[in-house]
């Protein structure tokens, strides 16, 4: 059984006074962690203020939206998978499509980063892009699945059971138009083929994956009925803590 997991992802939003705002609000107020696993993923300068609360309120995960692949060194402006860890973080996306398009991140990079989040014992959001020129030519490889596959070389069998796929169509990102739920059981559908082609069955049964592209408090129980899909990834409409407190809540 996949418990469904839902991370709201912030982006480069908010000020300290409206996360502190926000984090007053959800308390009290998100699912049990049984029934659905809530996530946000802030920028890193919140990442003490989020984890601080985290510890509190112990139905939200703390989340990542990026790191490097070096635990330290001279790496300028970049953020430690291990200052992450050690400061209470589980979860750190990686490869969202806004950083590949202005950061030009790359399979290579995120493999190397997938490698560095699973050594500090956390877990990483993988973010497969697609863009509609790509699904249009239903060129499977290039479409959802080579990202998986390169992501993920390298990845035992008993890490990778622990790792989230999140599906990102650029098409839908930010929109204000989500994806169907037919076209995103499609992508997701694809993608377990895949972890069944690397892993087996019973491995790729128990990883998650996530959808994101806008969903908010009106879709998000259409997405999250299709077979494949075990989460969301809601990013301006986990801004505000009542749509985020709907979204998470969409099973009542
Ligand atoms: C996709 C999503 C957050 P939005 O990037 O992961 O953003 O919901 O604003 O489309």
């Amino acid at each position: 059984m996949r418990t469904p997991f839902i991370v709201g992802n912030w982006k480069m939003n908010l000020t300290l006074h409206e996360v502190e705002e926000f984090l007053d609000a959800v308390k009290g107020n998100l699912p049990d962690p049984k029934d659905v696993e809530c996530a946000i993923a802030a920028s890193s300068i919140y990442m003490d203020v989020l984890t601080r609360f985290c510890k509190e309120e112990t139905n939200l995960k703390a989340a990542a939206q990026n790191c490097f692949y070096k635990d330290s060194g001279a790496y300028t402006g970049e953020v430690s998978p291990m200052a992450l860890a050690d400061m209470g973080v589980n979860y750190v996306m990686l490869g969202h499509s806004e950083r590949r398009k202005y950061f030009g991140e790359t399979n290579k990079m995120i493999n190397k980063k997938v490698k560095a989040v699973l050594a500090n014992n956390m877990v990483p959001i993988i973010c497969c892009d697609e863009t509609m020129a790509k699904r249009k030519t239903y060129d499977e490889m290039n479409w959802v699945v080579n990202p998986v596959i390169e992501a993920l070389k390298g990845i035992s069998e008993d890490d990778a059971k622990k790792i989230v796929i999140g599906y990102e169509p650029s098409w839908a990102i930010g929109t204000g138009k989500s994806a169907s739920g037919a076209e995103i059981q499609e992508a997701c559908f694809l993608i377990r083929e895949t972890l069944k082609d690397l892993y087996g069955d019973d491995i790729a049964n128990q990883i998650r994956i996530v959808y994101g592209g806008s969903v908010n408090a009106r879709n998000v129980s259409e997405i999250m009925s299709q077979d494949d899909v075990d989460g969301v990834l809601p990013g301006k409409s986990s801004l505000k803590a009542k749509e985020f407190i709907k979204i998470v809540n969409y099973q009542n």
